[in-house]
């Protein structure tokens, strides 16, 4: 019982099915989906899941995936397989970008709904308003195209989410933090005012996937509806929580979204596998936590990340800052796969040391005042 007036504790959910762990994309690629688990062991073990809705979620089913992808695309997930791919007609593999970013693995099919089926879970929670916050660390896979593959994801659960949440909300943010540009979501909702996408990102034009210049704003009914910040090599804490903090707060009072999807790839911290940022964990939390702050329902997903130590580490981290409990350095006693957090055993390991910060102040300054810019033209 809360007294009128009163602050109202936030509820959290949290949607995961262990299931989604399970998946290899091979042994040289980078996307390890057991790094789930991982996440998922450092929740519970810091008693996390007591303190959230906790959901096991289901797989999305052929008719969702259609509000977005082709029926020829989902088709072809559904039917193809390590085993028939060499009876598939010519050029289908071509046709469908199948190739080292996107391996046909086994099962493709299940891990695509199962990772998008708990996004649209969470998703429901928001709209029927059973949460204020929503968390799910298996989606965020931002690159899926309506009728491809791209960069390890296969079907697109942001864009999926968004479309459910137009159903019932005038404006939604999408907040991209993952080191690569999420071009996915930017291009499906490249023409409407009704989703504003803004992305931080790694850019030269050379760097995966090759879009997410600062130009791209938007066209016809949504021009100056997307952002982009297009970073270097290098970027540090401070750097990046000013710029973040400068850009997202003028955005929400200008754009006054009614809810709001961060996407926390991990491949932005430090000693990313393929990352080049040297960004620590509490620097990428600082990120949610001030999103968090302007008290707007949150869906909060994952995305990219090849560390696994550190992505566990960060999403937990995360977890934390969602339910406003500050985890201890300390891992969790009786922790499985403990082994995996050495030498340090810390929650919070120095990741910022790698790289030289290629961001001049200069650079920086500018890039903010073109933010900022943009955003102006949205108070008319
Ligand atoms: N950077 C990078 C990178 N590394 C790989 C890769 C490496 C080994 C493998 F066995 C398979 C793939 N691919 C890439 C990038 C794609 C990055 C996707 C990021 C996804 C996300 O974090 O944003 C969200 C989940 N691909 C490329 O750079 C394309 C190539 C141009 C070079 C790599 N080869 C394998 C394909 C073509
Ligand atoms: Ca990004
Ligand atoms: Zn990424």
């Amino acid at each position: 019982q809360f007294e009128l007036g009163a602050a109202r504790p936030l509820r959290v959910s949290y949607h995961f099915n262990p299931k989604v762990s399970h998946y290899h994309y091979g042994v040289k690629h980078p996307m390890k989906p057991f790094r789930l688990m991982l996440t998922d062991h450092l929740v519970s073990g810091y008693g996390m899941h007591k303190v959230m809705d906790l959901y096991e979620t289901r797989a999305a089913t052929n008719d969702e995936l259609t509000e977005f992808h082709t029926e020829d695309y989902v088709h072809f997930l559904q039917k193809v397989s390590p085993d028939n791919l060499g009876k598939l007609p010519r050029g289908t593999l071509e046709k469908f970008n199948i190739g080292d970013d996107c391996p046909i693995f086994q099962n493709l099919y299940d891990y695509a709904t199962l990772y998008t089926g708990a996004s649209l879970d969470a998703t429901r929670k928001l709209i029927n308003g059973q949460s204020d916050i929503a968390i799910n660390w298996s989606g965020g896979l931002h690159h899926a195209k309506k009728n491809s593959p791209s960069g390890f994801c296969y079907v697109n659960d942001i864009v999926l989410s968004i479309v459910n949440l137009l159903r019932y909300h005038p404006r939604v943010l999408y907040i991209d933090i993952d080191l690569h540009h999420g071009d996915g979501v930017q291009e499906a909702f490249y023409t409407t005012d009704r989703v504003y996408t803004i992305s931080f990102h790694k850019y030269n034009g050379d760097f995966f996937p090759g879009t997410g210049d600062i130009d791209e704003t938007g066209c016809d009914a949504g021009e100056r509806f997307a952002l982009n910040v297009p970073l270097e090599d290098g970027i540090d804490d401070d750097s990046y929580i000013n710029l973040f903090k400068s850009v997202i707060g003028p955005l929400i009072t200008a754009y006054n979204p009614t809810v709001i999807i961060q996407q926390c790839g991990a491949d932005s911290l430090g000693h990313d596998r393929l990352g080049c940022f040297n960004l620590n964990i509490k620097a990428h939390g600082e990120c949610v936590k001030f999103v968090k702050s302007f008290g707007i329902p949150m869906l909060v997903v994952g995305g990219g990340g090849y560390t696994p130590r550190n992505v566990s580490r960060l999403w937990a981290y995360e977890t934390g800052v969602l339910n406003d409990v500050i985890l201890p350095k300390d891992l969790p006693e009786g922790l499985s796969f403990k082994n995996f957090f050495g030498p340090d055993y810390s929650l919070y390991p120095v990741l910022d040391d790698l790289y030289e910060n290629k961001n001049s102040k200069k650079y920086l300054e500018d890039t903010r005042i073109r933010c900022l810019e943009n955003i102006r033209y949205l108070q008319g």
